[in-house]
């Protein structure tokens, strides 16, 4: 596929819809601004960093006041894409949530949808920076749907002449009101593994809250969960597709404390709920295959 790297100086502007800018850092990303929504994603990483439908006053992403903004560096808050491992399974030494986090991405396109939303392309392929870490050939896309809801697809085709197995997560980092407040219904009854009890396996009674730092794969999660935040009346739906598994994570005061780009005070206004092949859900795939990892992002 032909890639096409788009010029600094050629700002894009599809139909009033979309342009190149430059953002928080100097960092080059893509400013969409449709008569639904507004977005900005960041080709460091592939990372969609805003995303604001024009009918609610408040962003549904949450990004730190504290964030790297320098390629290379993952971006705290929006929609981390983490591949080709979650966490720190992967190799020795490697970094945390995979190489695609805080690869640069390419744009490979943006067209007008028919709903009046914006969709957007990115491309990674395997390059030097990634073959340090990963050996296996690989391509990935991440297909962007800005309107009424985000949807975000990432999608993995595997380039090598063996099978591969990874882990990754769309980490989505969503604003609320007050993680005191808020709780995550459609995982009552799904069994989790609380990473801060040992990986010991749980089983989910009644919805989420937030009471103290939490860190919990949950498994054969259903379709979708909801972000019910009653301080701003709001319920935001994240509907997976691709995902067996499902990460909800806040990191409370004390691990806040203990992160350079997180202000100690801001555990308070985010939550996690995390679209993942994590855990036990790894994703393998045969020579030349490919998988889909999406979710679709909507305020009720
Ligand atoms: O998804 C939850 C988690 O794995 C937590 O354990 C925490 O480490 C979080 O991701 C953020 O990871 P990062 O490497 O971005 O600091």
């Amino acid at each position: 596929m032909p890639r096409t790297i788009l010029a600094m100086s050629h700002p894009l502007d599809l139909a009033g819809h979309c342009r190149l800018a430059t953002g928080p850092g100097d960092l080059p990303c893509i400013h969409v601004a449709n008569d639904l929504a507004a977005a900005e994603i960041h080709l460091n990483g592939g990372h969609v960093a805003h995303y604001q439908p024009r009918n609610d006053a408040r962003p549904v992403l949450w990004t730190s006041g504290r964030s790297h903004w320098e390629a290379g560096q993952p971006i705290r808050g929006g929609i981390p894409v983490c591949w080709p491992w979650f966490g720190d399974s992967g190799p020795e030494g490697a970094p945390a949530h995979g190489i695609a986090r805080t690869a640069r991405w390419h744009w490979l396109g943006a067209s007008a949808l028919a709903d009046g939303g914006t969709r957007i392309e990115l491309g990674l392929e395997d390059e030097a920076g990634a073959r340090r870490w990963w050996l296996h050939p690989f391509s990935l896309r991440l297909v962007l749907g800005v309107g009424h809801a985000l949807d975000v697809a990432l999608q993995v085709r595997n380039r090598a002449a063996e099978a591969v197995t990874w882990t990754g997560a769309l980490h989505s980092y969503f604003a609320v009101s007050d993680a005191r407040a808020v709780r995550v219904e459609g995982l009552e009854g799904c069994s989790y593994i609380d990473r801060l009890d040992h990986d010991a396996v749980k089983l989910q009674t009644g919805p989420v809250r937030f009471r103290a730092e939490t860190d919990r794969i949950y498994r054969d999660s259903g379709a979708t969960a909801w972000i019910v935040d009653e301080g701003w009346k709001r319920r935001i739906a994240v509907t997976k597709r691709g995902s067996g598994s499902t990460v909800v994570w806040n990191p409370w005061v004390a691990k806040s404390a203990r992160m350079p780009d997180f202000g100690d005070d801001e555990w308070t206004g985010m939550c996690c709920v995390e679209t993942a092949r994590a855990g036990e859900d790894a994703c393998t795939l045969g020579p030349g295959e490919g998988h889909e990892l999406g979710v679709t992002i909507a305020v009720d």
